[in-house]
């Protein structure tokens, strides 16, 4: 009897057992854990020659766009090709070609994308602006239309203006950052830009020096925005020891919050800036180093 009851009892212990080791498994991975979903997916359809760095941006539902430069795709030095998919992973259409403008290189896009998938594409295009390099964008529906023609950025033209990135706040407008190199011919060294547009594309602010760091060859620059348009730049610049990791915050009309300051409090030789990300919240988070840094900062910890 006793041993019948415990048969009975034991695989049901055994089940109790079972479901809370499945709900405690699904809960750490739902809070601990990204867990792939599908396989590996080639984004670009053409595939002659380079395909490479690729930017990706997503909408409220999850839809994105996949940007990258591509060699020759356009017939002559290098294009930037987009690709829209769904949340699910599934191609919207095939690629599209952003520049209008094929002559010489266009390199180095980044992309932002509003809650409904409306999107820009910013990247740097050769002898465009005529001299040298020069920052373009090209807005697009969510369907991959394009929106008006391609516009310049950068208002001082002289060398090269670069490295472009970009964020947008929850109602499409965006910031453009950029690397001018034009610093260069009033004894500065490169110039960190910024500019604002209005969510058709219009600009609010004229280009406006962030900073010029001396330090900042190899330079590259971020900028995150938050959902109301406040937005911070990170770039490096020499500190107390080679190269540190900088940052300063804007309002949403571009008037500075924070005065410029170091992420860094490790300073012995390079820190090298990487990334940029902001909360809805409006705090945000800075990373880069030669050894992996992340700092985190609050907004009113800045000002
Ligand atoms: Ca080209
Ligand atoms: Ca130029
Ligand atoms: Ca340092």
């Amino acid at each position: 009897m006793g041993s019948k009851n415990y048969y009975k009892v034991k695989p049901l212990r055994n089940m109790k057992t079972l479901t809370i080791l499945l709900f405690t498994f699904l809960a750490s991975i739902a809070i601990n854990a990204q867990v792939k979903i599908g396989t590996e997916i080639q984004v670009n359809t053409y595939t002659t020659d380079d395909q490479y760095e690729p930017k990706l941006a997503s909408d409220a539902a999850g839809n994105f766009v996949v940007v990258w430069p591509s060699v020759l795709q356009d017939l002559d030095g290098e294009a930037i090709v987009a690709q829209l998919y769904d949340l699910n992973g599934s191609p919207l259409g095939g690629e599209i070609m952003v520049n209008t403008t094929t002559v010489d290189d266009q390199y180095s896009p980044d992309v932002a994308m509003d809650l409904a998938g409306n999107f820009v594409v910013v990247w740097t295009s050769a002898y465009q602006d005529g001299d040298d390099d020069g920052v373009f964008f090209q807005r697009f529906n969510k369907f991959g239309v394009k929106l008006g023609g391609e516009v310049q950025v950068n208002q001082t033209t002289a060398l090269m203006q670069g490295h472009p990135s970009i964020a947008m706040d929850n109602n499409g407008n965006f910031a453009v950052a950029w690397v001018s190199w034009s610093g260069m011919l009033n004894g500065n060294t490169d110039d960190i830009m910024f500019r604002l547009y209005d969510n058709l594309g219009t600009p609010t602010t004229s280009e406006t020096l962030v900073s010029s760091p001396p330090g900042g060859n190899f330079i590259r620059c971020d900028v995150a925005m938050g959902p109301t348009g406040n937005f911070v730049i990170g770039f490096h610049d020499l500190d107390s020891d080679g190269r540190g990791v900088f940052a300063r915050s804007y309002d949403s009309t571009g008037i500075p919050i924070s005065t410029l300051f170091q992420v860094n409090s490790y300073v012995t030789d390079h820190q090298e800036f990487s990334a940029l990300a902001m909360t809805n919240g409006g705090d945000f988070v800075v990373a880069g180093g030669k050894m992996v840094m992340v700092v985190e900062f609050m907004p009113d910890s800045m000002i």
